[in-house]
């Protein structure tokens, strides 16, 4: 496979100003006209129009009205190649012939459920049509959609609607589309279908009305409320948080069930999985509402950042992707609690970017190579990405921040933008250089800092050293120290932050120590007594932090901190002490050991009425079997980790059963469910509380099938079916049961019911897999469903994918090869949970390294997973 290289980057040799679309839709044969207008670009290198094409058949080919000699073309296999064009402007009229219901890819123009719609991010649309399909080729699109109109009586594409009628003399009726923002073809989108609709208005801050419509399968309008409200919640705060209006007279999100991802940001009409739509108390819990939330923000906020900007070429994809992300997490913030949100956001960045970094697949947040663009919508693209933009703010200051935002929308409007000029907005606007910053983009790896503090008694002062490495990474062996802002703060003996802090090092201004060069040291002066430090607060930094801290200043911070996010993690960083030696201990055959005060600092924060119910629960819930293994980082038993995992929950669970037990009881509720961030926080508390709750015994099952029976809201219900799940107790099958009945035709629901399943941890788990693999609720076809089970099997069951005798690799491996006919991206995806393979103890490690020596050799394998699997074997 042909490796694309951001070096070998040329401007477009022909620019298209404007694209006329008409498409008849049949199932089989879809019919697409498209009218291209082209001139050579100024810029451009010139010689021959090369217009990219997949799975296409040509129908037509007519340069200025006259169709092209044979001698003037060339097809292939993946492109059209128009023989020197006329060096001036021209218009270019093609005919292609597609079949939607073949295309089990989801990529391009495809089937969902009987509904037209199309994917087009990122080389989606040339299964469509010809064209030049890279993002620097920005065109305006007029679109006509023709359709039968009992099969698809709603017609939707990219823009304002222009044109709607009925076809005279046929049962087909036609919509027109236009879009006057120029954009890119991964942008375009189109959707037909006997679709419900749920609609609203916004008014934007300059007085602009805009239609808003939800449009989701018939029978599902009643659970489209809360995704509609997010969306006017997101529309409102881009304009308050960035200044940003809404720039068309319609706005419109379309559910489908079928979908390889998340969503999908086209201009003007989001397609989204409509896991990310539906919700419903019943149906949907307070994760999944928040997910909702945050998605559809996102994919609203790349109306700017994304869109009326986009990425000059697929390199520069954390430009839009790092950026929106940070904008939905900002967003998620205001419209929840702040602390919570940072803690669910570092949670998720470590669970899955550090793994990555650390693994085979590391890759810069702009990476300089790919093979299949598709393998490079990462944790490390949009999480990491996140957190630079983070790093920029706090490097710069709220005011300096948007000082740069507000010169790169008015700069770079319109237009196709790279890293560089991105940040050589906020250089110019602030007069900081910012040439070492870009060091973040270009090195992979998580870097480690290292502190060491020492207070010196006679002089009264507090030193404090910091030092950075970055680990290699595959192609880069060695680092450059990298700029890391470290918010900080030193403590005092009440656990007040000491203020008016002396120090003569310019590297440290107001709670911020900036580390440039791999060592900094730092004295501060005129301090009587010892303090702790508070470091890396509200995780500044994507760095791994080491600190030499005492259990005893861990529990001090963990009671006094006044950052919620290090007060968290101190607790965190117990546990994960307490973890790392119990698994050891384990492994070896010996007893694991307790810091009581562990135990007491726990019970202290849970009981702490003052703290929100939210904050308690994230104390509550320890460090995940994969966070213990991340940090081990090599030689890794997950059994070892589970063993640990199990006993530290079952001490919790034991000698807080009081603390936890009236926990339970005050936070049941009487109120109707509603879910707000407060009603969710405190929910949270109580089933993390159920959690433990049901390892201590009978008593604790019957509490937790008690709390299953009696839930009216699906966060309840779920909460007490993965206790007894997670217990593996007898109780669990029929609870199990009675789920399938309740819900069992509502696909969505049961992939909670094949998720569950697919992460018990007794040993029978592969064999329910298997089955549930032949279950009449289980498809192939719907990448919902392979996540559920397959997915979740891989990615979020440690012990059992690794088993010892490596069934769960083969179980995955087997399954990932039969996806990966007729789903490359989604099979690619499955197989990134062998990244970490290497860490594993050599028993392990041999097995799934045969696993993924097996796949590799497979033949046929598509692109895709070829590139996964070689990249991981590397
Ligand atoms: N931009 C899309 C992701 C497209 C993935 C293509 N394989 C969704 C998002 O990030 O908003
Ligand atoms: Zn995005």
């Amino acid at each position: 496979t042909p490796v694309v290289r951001l070096q070998d980057y040329a401007p477009p040799a022909y620019l298209v100003d404007r694209v006329e679309l008409d498409f008849r839709l049949d199932p089989q044969s879809t019919r697409v006209r498209s009218r291209l207008h082209v001139r050579p670009n100024p810029d451009g290198p010139g010689g021959d129009l090369v217009l990219d094409g997949e799975d296409l058949e040509l129908t037509a080919l007519e340069l200025d009205g006259a169709p092209l000699a044979g001698t003037a073309y060339k097809l292939d296999k993946d492109r059209l190649t128009i023989t020197t064009p006329p060096e001036r402007a021209f218009v270019l009229d093609i005919g292609t012939t597609i079949d939607p219901s073949a295309n089990t890819r989801l990529m391009g123009l495809y089937r969902s459920n009987g509904v037209y719609c199309t994917q087009c991010e990122a080389e989606g649309f040339r299964r469509i049509t010809f064209f030049p399909d890279r993002p620097d080729v920005l065109a305006v699109y007029t679109v006509r959609i023709e359709a039968r109109a009992s099969d698809a009586p709603v017609l939707l594409s990219n823009g304002n609607p222009v044109g709607s009628g009925v076809v005279a003399g046929s049962d087909r009726h036609y919509a027109v589309w236009h879009d006057p923002h120029p954009k890119p073809s991964y942008l375009f989108a189109l959707v037909g279908g006997d679709l419900g609709r749920v609609g609203d208005t916004f008014v934007t801050a300059s007085g602009r009305e805009v239609t808003l419509g939800i449009y989701v399968e018939k029978g599902k309008e009643d659970r489209c409320d809360y995704a509609l409200e997010a969306l006017k919640r997101s529309m409102r705060w881009d304009e308050d948080a960035f200044g940003r209006e809404y720039d068309l007279d319609v706005f419109n999100i379309v559910a489908v069930s079928d979908f390889n991802m998340g969503a999908m940001e086209n201009k003007g009409l989001n397609v989204f999985n409509d896991k990310y739509v539906l919700a419903s108390p019943e149906t949907a819990t307070d994760t999944d509402y928040a997910n909702i939330e945050a998605i559809i923000a996102h994919e609203y906020f790349h109306n700017w950042t994304g869109n009326r900007i986009t990425c000059r070429d697929w390199f520069q994809l954390c430009l839009k992707e790092g950026l929106t992300v940070f904008r939905d997490q900002e967003f998620s913030a205001d419209v929840r609690s702040r602390a919570v949100e940072r803690i669910g956001d570092v949670r998720t960045l470590k669970a899955h970017q550090f793994v990555e970094d650390a693994g085979p697949l590391a890759h810069p947040v702009r990476p300089e190579t790919y093979k299949e663009i598709n393998n490079f919508y990462t944790a490390t693209v949009y999480e990491k990405g996140a957190e630079l933009i983070r790093m920029l703010k706090t490097l710069l200051g709220a005011d300096g921040f948007r000082a740069g935002m507000d010169l790169y929308f008015d700069r770079h409007d319109g237009t196709a933008a790279t890293i560089e000029d991105f940040i050589g907005c906020f250089a110019e606007a602030t007069g900081r250089k910012l040439d070492d910053f870009m060091l973040w983009y270009h090195q992979a790896g998580t870097p480690e800092v290292t502190a060491s503090g020492r207070y010196d008694t006679a002089a009264r002062t507090y030193e404090l050293t910091l030092e950075q490495t970055c680990p290699p990474t595959p192609g880069q062996p060695t680092k450059q120290p990298m700029p890391i802002p470290i918010a900080f703060a030193l403590l005092g003996p009440d656990g007040d932050e000491i203020t008016d802090l002396k120090t003569e090092s310019p590297a440290v201004r107001d709670g911020l120590i900036e580390l440039t060069g791999t060592r900094e040291r730092i004295v501060f002066t005129d301090l009587p007594a010892k303090p702790v430090p508070s470091l890396l607060r509200g995780f500044s930094a994507p760095v791994k932090l080491t600190a030499n801290l005492t259990d005893d200043d861990l529990l001090f911070a963990a009671a006094e901190d006044s950052d919620p996010y290090n007060r968290w993690q101190a607790v965190q960083s117990l546990a994960t002490r307490i973890l790392i030696a119990a698994q050891a201990a384990i492994a070896d055959g010996r007893t694991p050991e307790i810091e009581p005060r562990f135990l007491r600092s726990l019970e202290h924060t849970v009981e702490a009425d003052a703290l929100d119910p939210s904050f308690r629960a994230q104390v509550l819930s320890l460090p995940s079997e994969s966070d213990i293994a991340r940090e081990i980082g090599r030689n890794v038993d997950p059994d070892a980790i589970h063993g640990a995992d199990q006993w530290l929950r079952g001490l919790i669970g034991g000698e807080l059963g009081a603390c936890l037990t009236d926990v339970y009881r005050r936070f049941g509720s009487n109120l109707p469910y509603s879910p707000d961030a407060a009603g969710a926080g405190r929910r949270a508390l109580r089933n993390t509380a159920l959690g433990l709750i049901a390892g201590t015994g009978q008593a604790g099952i019957e509490t937790a099938e008690q709390h299953y029976r009696n839930a009216d809201n699906m966060t309840d219900r779920m909460a007490g079916l993965s206790a007894l799940t997670r217990q593996g107790a007898p109780e669990a099958d029929a609870a199990l049961d009675d789920f399938f009945e309740r819900y069992r035709t509502d696909p969505l629901v049961l992939d909670k019911w094949f998720s569950l399943q697919a992460t018990m941890t007794g040993a029978d788990t592969l064999d329910r897999v298997t089955a549930l693999m032949r279950h009449p609720a289980f498809s192939l076809s719907n990448p919902n469903r392979v996540r559920a089970l397959v997915g979740a099997f891989a990615a979020a069951n440690p012990t059992q994918f690794n088993r010892a005798d490596g069934a769960g690799y083969r179980l995955v491996a087997d399954f990932t090869l039969e996806i990966d006919r007729s789903n490359p991206q989604v099979a690619a995806r499955l197989l990134s949970a062998f990244r970490s393979w290497r860490v594993l103890e050599p028993v392990r490690r041999a097995a799934a390294e045969a696993a993924l020596r097996r796949i590799a050799g497979h033949e046929g394998l598509s692109r895709d997973s070829a590139d996964i699997v070689e990249r991981s074997l590397d």
